[in-house]
């Protein structure tokens, strides 16, 4: 089968507020991102993904969208999305966009009609059902742990949300709303775009409202809305347009399982081009990041989608606080571990904003500096519950999606060259030593790791294209693989702990491996080795 060329591809995340501002009112914008173009081209990136810049009341920092059409005014405005996609372009870069359809702001004209009246042409737009103050339609929770039903006095029913009660759920029963969802998504893809980040797309299609969800199953208090059946017919509908266009789409599909995902992005059939796991974001009962858990998930995709279907590969998003905090040591030398770690295996990398800097977790100093809604709601919790100020603030953040909205960290002048005002989130402290300038001087950087690594794949097969096999090792917390095609075999060797440890590699046939220089120092292949902590070796072998 012919390679699609994201195959080849590194995606570059960025989240707007915090990349890179503009005009001194502390939010990143458009004009900033577009002046940072060569940056990103430096780094050797193929495609960039924008979060939402739409018009939206910022309840959920653009994922609550009150106009798919136009922009909003804290971002710029069309004509510089325009600019973006025109200057992106022409350097080579494509652009992706983020699409949210399960739901709307309750600011959305079409939410603002339908909780006039029952009989409101927009009402089935939404998901209502019969309710009263203190009796919800069933006992289902959003994802903030709440009801996910919200009583509206007007009309006497409640409406249904899966995230917050200013996000309610689009109705994708509804002929008519799937319609203007199709129109719009045409909108784009003629205006220019590149693709789609999909955003919680698992979810359009929900259980019966008389659904029993049973707690000690696998998505637990969620299953009603995760990957339900019935979903695949919208699906269809969304690879037919996706199609017509030839365009990229990543799907975050939490719900669709590793044994699922093969059929979800078959390179024929599939109906997108790749999915966003969930599921190796996981944490010990210390409240770590579980690094063994997570090689085992990764293997598991890896090996599930071997022969069949394509993995988004990522380490940080918007969501989640940042690698080398949550599962490391916070260093330079951890992250580059997890860089070639993860920039190897079979998929598309993607690299958020600043992890090509190993930027870490903030420090909240005080409630004022948090963010993120549920965030809040945990550190109110923990206080009431009796815990001091700055223990509940420290326990309240350490997962929080805020570490990853801290402001990218360009040079050492004040607000890290982010803003010549008042950043909109305080910029970390370690930014004298950490953030790009620094980085570009030094050739060892972790900024040029990131650029080999991009480099390889676009130049070998191997990497974009090869089978992959995992390796036992005999420790948990190594990754270690192979990947294959044709002759050539690659074998990557990473220590993810901070711990030296014992290899048993009798698995390995140890022949003319040659090692492939990735910065680091040397290391002889034997059966029984020991693995500095966070030392990555990656070795190569043609047999003819
Ligand atoms: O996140 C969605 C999200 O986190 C869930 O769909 C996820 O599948 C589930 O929690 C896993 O257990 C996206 C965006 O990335 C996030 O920033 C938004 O707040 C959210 O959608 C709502 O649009
Ligand atoms: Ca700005």
């Amino acid at each position: 089968m012919k390679e699609k060329w994201w195959q080849k591809a590194t995606v570059y995340q960025i989240y707007p507020r915090s990349f890179k501002d503009s005009n001194g009112d502390g939010k990143g914008d458009l004009p900033g991102i577009i002046e940072k173009l060569p940056y990103l081209k430096e780094l050797g990136v193929d495609v960039l993904w924008l979060n939402p810049v739409y018009a939206s009341p910022m309840v959920d920092n653009g994922y609550d969208i009150s106009d798919y059409y136009s922009i909003n005014p804290e971002f710029g405005s069309l004509a510089d999305l325009r600019q973006l996609l025109e200057t992106a372009h022409s350097l080579g870069l494509k652009l992706i966009m983020d699409l949210v359809v399960n739901h709307t702001s309750d600011q959305h004209p079409w939410f603002k009609e339908a909780r006039k009246s029952k009989d409101n042409p927009y009402r089935d737009y939404y998901l209502w059902q019969p309710a009263s103050p203190d009796r919800m339609p069933n006992n289902w929770k959003s994802f903030q742990g709440t009801s996910a039903w919200t009583y509206d006095e007007r009309t006497k029913e409640a409406y249904f949300h899966i995230f917050d009660a200013k996000q309610p759920d689009l109705n994708w029963k509804s002929p008519r709303l799937r319609e203007e969802i199709y129109q719009m998504i045409r909108y784009w893809l003629d205006f220019g775009l590149d693709g789609f980040r999909l955003d919680a797309i698992s979810h359009l299609q929900k259980e019966a409202w008389d659904f029993k969800i049973q707690f000690w199953e696998g998505d637990g208090p969620w299953a009603p809305f995760m990957n339900v059946s019935g979903i695949e017919a919208y699906m269809a509908d969304l690879k037919e347009i996706f199609d017509q266009y030839g365009v990229m789409t990543v799907g975050e599909a939490s719900g669709v399982s590793s044994k699922q995902a093969p059929a979800w992005t078959d390179e024929k059939t599939g109906f997108i081009s790749m999915i966003i796991e969930w599921e190796h974001n996981r944490r010990t009962p210390d409240n770590q990041g579980d690094v063994a858990g997570l090689i085992a998930v990764l293997k598991r995709w890896q090996e599930d989608l071997s022969e069949r279907g394509w993995n988004a590969l990522y380490l940080e998003n918007h969501d989640i606080p940042r690698i080398i905090s949550a599962f490391g040591d916070g260093s330079q030398g951890c992250a580059k571990a997890f860089a070639v770690a993860y920039s190897l295996l079979r998929g598309t990398p993607f690299i958020f904003q600043g992890q090509e800097l190993g930027m870490t977790n903030g420090q909240f100093e005080s409630a004022d500096e948090i963010d993120s809604n549920s965030i809040k709601l945990a550190y109110q919790d923990l206080l009431e519950k009796g815990m001091s100020e700055e223990d509940a603030l420290t326990q309240a953040t350490q997962w929080s999606r805020d570490h990853a909205r801290l402001p990218m960290q360009w040079d050492c002048s004040p607000n890290a060259g982010f803003t010549t005002g008042q950043p909109w989130m305080k910029v970390n402290d370690n930014y004298k030593t950490i953030n790009v300038q620094a980085q570009l001087a030094d050739k060892d950087s972790l900024f040029h790791l990131y650029q080999r690594l991009i480099e390889l794949r676009h130049q070998d097969t191997v990497v974009s294209q090869g089978t992959f096999q995992a390796l036992e090792t005999g420790q948990d917390k190594v990754f270690a693989y192979h990947r294959h095609l044709h002759d050539v075999s690659y074998l990557v060797i990473v220590n993810l702990s901070g711990e030296d440890l014992g290899l048993d590699l009798s698995d390995l046939d140890l022949a003319d491996w040659q090692e492939v220089a990735l910065f680091n120092r040397p290391l002889l292949l034997k059966s029984e080795l020991t693995l500095p902590g966070y030392d990555y070796h990656v070795y190569c072998r043609s047999k003819n």
